[in-house]
Formats: structure tokens, sequence, C-alpha cells
């Protein structure tokens, strides 16, 4: 299955059978003031150099979130879009739980994005599937509803397969539905990353989607996350993750190791340029 997205001039292809492609986390005010006051002042430079050293690092796909407290995501999160697609040659996710916001970035994108997200409310179903089919973008679907989220991997597949369906109803191709199996803290519960897992295996194997998800909520709380994250993110990577939304400086490396391990890359040919080009960006510095 492949879910393809477009630049201004590139072609990016989420391949379930590929090497697993990463949506750069960063340009997400969560914890970045910086972010916060630049955008603030309609001065999206910061912003760019986020991408870019996400690119370098190696982001195929650019997740953009423009929301803290106070925003006008609907005025911000197309301004923020316009500028960094004029800046950077890679795909979009954009990232909001506004639906106004996510129709006025669509209505500038350039190429094909990534929405995020749908999920199984049926007001979210009702707003965003629609925004999907009419400015044919692909969308990610968060695997909860107006129950909340359960802790039953069936009834998480049983939501995934709800929005897919409610999706092709639309003609929205299955290919452009992303599942995410939502990723929750396993110092809360112990089980909690073991559902996740298990949501994968089961959307993998019997839809056979495309599966994002973020890396870094299964460690709140807890020391050494960075480690904590990676462990996880391999086994999802082995059940069915495609395109974890994380920081690439800290995974695209595990990551290129994984994708040589299931030999998805002939001659660890992208594992070592990877290693190149980080042992360039030392020297550069
Ligand atoms: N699923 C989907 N979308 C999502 C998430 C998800 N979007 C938002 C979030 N979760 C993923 N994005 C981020 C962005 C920033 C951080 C965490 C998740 C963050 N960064 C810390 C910082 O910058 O200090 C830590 C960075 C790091 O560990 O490298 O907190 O789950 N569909």
């Amino acid at each position: 299955m492949q879910t393809i997205l477009r630049s201004k001039s590139r072609e990016v292809v989420i391949d379930t059978d590929g090497p697993v492609l990463i949506i750069g986390e960063s340009i997400n005010p969560t914890r970045r003031k910086k972010l916060v006051e630049t955008l603030s002042n309609h001065d999206f430079e910061f912003a760019i150099q986020l991408g870019k050293s996400q690119i370098d690092a190696g982001a195929d796909i650019l997740d953009v979130n423009v929301g803290f407290p106070g925003v006008d995501d609907a005025a911000l999160l197309p301004e923020t879009v316009k500028a960094i697609q004029e800046a950077l040659d890679v795909p979009l996710c954009i990232d909001s739980p506004n639906p106004k916001a996510i129709e006025a970035a669509l209505k500038v994108i350039d190429g094909r994005c990534l929405i995020n997200s749908v999920n199984g409310e049926e007001k979210s179903l009702e707003a965003i599937l629609p925004l999907a089919k009419e400015y044919d973008a692909a969308v990610i679907g968060l695997v909860m509803d107006d129950d909340g989220i359960t802790h039953d991997p069936e009834k998480r597949f049983k939501i995934a397969e709800k929005i897919l369906e409610r999706a092709v109803k639309l003609g929205i191709k299955e290919e452009d539905v992303v599942i995410d199996p939502l990723a929750m803290a396993v110092s809360a519960d112990p089980n909690a990353c073991l559902v996740t897992l298990e949501t994968i295996k089961l959307v993998h194997d019997r839809l056979g989607l495309n599966i994002t998800q973020g890396a870094s909520n299964i460690s709140f709380g807890l020391p050494n996350r960075d480690y904590l994250n990676m462990a996880h993110m391999v086994l999802s990577i082995w059940n069915g993750l495609t395109c974890p939304i994380a920081n690439p400086n800290k995974i695209t490396t595990m990551v290129r190791a994984a994708d040589l391990i299931r030999a998805k890359d002939d001659f660890a040919m992208r594992f070592v340029e990877h290693y190149q080009s980080q042992q360039a960006d030392e020297s550069g510095k």
C-alpha cells in the first residue's frame, strides 16, 4: 500500500513494503518558547530552521503544529505552511485539532499533504474527512472515538476499520488513510505499549494500511526516555509502523539500522549514506 505525498517538486511515497519514513516532529510549540515567540511575531525563520535541520537529520516529511494558548491557528497555520513550503521542498503533515485551521492550511498547500488528524468521533469524521476528499489530501486516523480511548487492541482496530470505511464511502482511497494506534505512557499502565504494538499488528495484518505514531508519548515520567522510545519504535516497526512522527536527530540512525536488518536497505546504502552525512555534519561544525 502506497501513500503518495508531494511538495512543490518532490514526491514522497510511504510504502508498507518499503523503508520507514520519518515525519519530523519539531515544528511544534510544545516546550519551545522561542517558536511561540517567533511565530507570534509572524517571523518564520526559526520554524524554517527547525525544518531544515530535521531534513538534514533524515526527515522525509515535516509535521507543522502551531498550537499554543491564545493562538488563532486558522490564521497562523496557513501562514506558517506558506513560509515553510517556500523555503523547503518536502511534503507537510498539518497538525491541528481545529478543522478550520486544517481547511485554511489545505487552501494554501502546494502539492499533497497529510492531515493530522481525524479520529473515530462522529464530529471529527464529519468535519475532517470531507476536507481530505475536497482538497485531495491523505489523512491520519487516531483510534479513539466518542467513548474515549480503549485499552483493548481489538476495539482500537474496530475504530481504525470504521475510520477507513467512512473515508472510502466519501471516495477517499484506502491508501490515503494512515492509522495512528495511539501510544500512551507505560509508567501509568504496564500494558500500554503492548496494546499499541498489538493494535499495529492488527491494522497491518488485516487492513494493510500505513501506520504512524508519536515517538515519545510512551516514556512520560521515566528516566532514559530516548532508549525506551527507541526500543518501542523498533518493536513497532517490526509489527508494521511505517512513518513515525519523531525527532530525526534522535531516531534516524536506529530507523536505518532497523531497515537494514529487515532487508529494506540493499547493500546498506541508506545506512551508510546516513552515517556519512552525519560524519560530514560533524566535521563541518
Ligand atoms: N500522533 C499524531 N500526531 C502527534 C502526536 C501523536 N502530534 C504531536 C505529537 N504527538 C508529536 N509531536 C511532538 C512534538 C514535540 C514533542 C513531542 C512530540 C516534544 N519535544 C521535546 C522537546 O522538544 O523538548 C522532546 C524532544 C525529543 O525527545 O527529542 O515534546 O502521537 N498523529
